[in-house]
């Protein structure tokens, strides 16, 4: 982040540093509450708006019901419905190098292992790349969003983790696989997805893990992966902005509670879509 250089060659704007975003907007909550109006905070871009907020600080109860209730409806919106729009391949550039949180130490990607432990149990099961390179390969072009305010179009390609999920039952507890248009009752509320030093982790909720456009990725614009994208294996999931992109995937576990988010826990929104 603030010591990562920006790429000139791709012609973006400078970098703002996630703490300083954060910073202000939380100077920004403070001062435009009280001018806020309710019609604002009910319309559909004012939930998002608020959502993106970083604390509920000065929030009067009632309106955080009216936005809780908004929240619940998006949710169902957004499950059955959205899809990040794609890209013709022409249009695909590379991104920064951005976030090096739980990649700084050597990884050799011959004895990497994806570990994944099941739902409701305590077993883990590990995966080479080979594994996940034998599931079906789909290839998607989408924008990288990142909260710092810039974005990119990329060329994903990798294997969908509903694809991983039907092939390896591990998100249910009966070992039923985990279809994502009849998603069987057992299946797990949520995916914690850390790096192998875990310093940096994700959470996220089962719509995402099944999405159609969430990926176990290991190429980038027709080639592997290189390490500060995130080699051997990286998630891209196009509706959440970059921080839930987790680089170089150490382990999986499949939970009952909504897991440890870094950048939640700096004050990120946890679901941090778009
Ligand atoms: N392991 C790890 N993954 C990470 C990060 C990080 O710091 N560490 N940063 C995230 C952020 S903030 C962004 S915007 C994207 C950037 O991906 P890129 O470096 O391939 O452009 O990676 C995400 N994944
Ligand atoms: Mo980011």
């Amino acid at each position: 982040m603030t010591d990562e250089t920006p790429d000139t060659t791709t012609n973006q704007p400078p970098l703002r540093p996630e703490a300083e975003v954060l910073a202000e907007a939380r100077r920004r909550s403070r001062r435009s509450f009280i001018g806020l109006g309710l019609a604002g905070l009910a319309g559909f871009g004012g939930w998002r708006w608020l959502f993106s907020e970083p604390n509920d600080e000065g929030i009067p109860h009632r309106v955080r019901k009216v936005l809780d209730a908004n929240a619940q409806l998006s949710h169902a919106y957004y499950k059955q419905t959205r899809l990040a729009p794609e890209f013709a391949r022409s249009r695909a550039r590379t991104p920064r190098k951005n976030g090096t949180y739980g990649l700084k130490s050597e990884l050799d990607p011959a004895t990497w292992r994806m570990r994944v432990q099941s739902y409701g149990s305590d077993t883990t099961q590990e995966f080479t790349l080979a594994d996940i390179q034998a599931l079906p390969k789909v290839q998607i072009v989408t924008e990288l969003k990142c909260i710092e305010g810039w974005s990119v179009i990329v060329h994903w390609a990798g294997a969908r983790l509903s694809d991983f999920l039907a092939k390896y039952p591990l998100a249910t507890r009966s070992g039923r696989p985990a279809d994502p248009l009849n998603p069987p009752a057992d299946l797990a509320p949520y995916a914690a997805v850390d790096t192998p030093d875990g310093k940096y982790y994700v959470g996220l909720d089962m719509d995402t893990v099944l999405h159609s456009q969430t990926l176990l990725c290991y190429e980038m614009n027709g080639k592997p992966l290189t390490p500060e994208h995130g080699a051997p294996l990286r998630l891209v999931t196009p509706l959440k902005y970059g921080i839930k992109h987790i680089k170089r995937i150490g382990t999986i576990a499949f939970v009952d509670t909504q897991p440890k988010d870094y950048w939640a826990e700096m004050g990120y929104d946890w679901d941090s879509g778009h």
